[in-house]
């Protein structure tokens, strides 16, 4: 089973693909954890992301391609693999299916979460006050929600072409609320 869990910046993707790893015992992959873990250990994937992701920009695809295909394989073990963060952009999509395609494998099913702009951004905010990440001020909020309407919220369209069923779900409420709604969904695409 693959799945990705889709949304802006702050709509709850790392908060609800946790729970999900749990519930449904999928591996969860989550392409900013990654990066910032190489940030952090100031690797030269590190070195090379780390202004660009504090900028709020995305990193070029052929990198991030990379590290998504050297972890995939040991993610899909088991259940499978749940994607959190990827793909951002449609050519991450298109390499994405090809990687897919070589394991006999495709995407089962996308989870996108819908919050207000102004939400995310008072969420985002707050998790700056809390954990102090780098890219949680105003202005990279600002530039993170530019770059996703400009080039990630077309991957939907993507699936959507490819007759990949989308659940959209309400991500406002409380994270357990919005996990009634995400469990709820993915419970109609199991059982059809
Ligand atoms: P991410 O780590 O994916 O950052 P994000 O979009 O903010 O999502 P995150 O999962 O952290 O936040 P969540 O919504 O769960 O990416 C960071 C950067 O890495 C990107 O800007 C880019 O530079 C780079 N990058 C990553 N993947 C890439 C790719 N594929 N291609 C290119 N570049 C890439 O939660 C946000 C906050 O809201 C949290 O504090 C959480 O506690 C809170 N929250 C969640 N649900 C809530 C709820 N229901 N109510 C109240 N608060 C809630």
């Amino acid at each position: 089973m693959i799945g990705i869990i889709f949304g802006p910046p702050g709509s709850g993707k790392g908060t609800q693909a946790a729970r999900l790893e749990k519930e449904m015992r999928i591996h969860h992959l989550s392409t900013g954890d990654i990066l910032r873990g190489e940030v952090a250990k100031g690797s030269g994937l590190g070195q090379e992301v780390g202004r660009i992701m504090a900028a709020g920009d995305l990193v070029p695809d052929d990198l991030i391609v990379d590290v998504v295909r050297a972890r995939l394989p040991e993610a899909e073990e088991g259940a499978g693999a749940l994607l959190d963060g990827f793909p951002r952009t449609e050519a991450q999509a298109r390499a994405l299916d090809a990687m897919l395609h070589d394991e006999g494998h495709k995407v089962d099913f996308v989870v996108a979460l819908n919050v207000p702009e102004k939400l995310l951004v008072d969420r985002l905010l707050h998790r700056a006050q809390v954990e102090g990440r780098t890219d949680d001020t105003r202005d990279v909020i600002a530039e993170r929600m530019r770059e996703y309407h400009k080039l990630t919220e077309a991957v939907l369209d993507h699936y959507r072409k490819q007759g990949i069923k989308i659940s959209h779900v309400e991500g406002t409420g409380s994270p357990d609320e919005v996990f009634d709604r995400v469990h709820a969904a993915l419970s109609g695409i199991s059982s059809r």
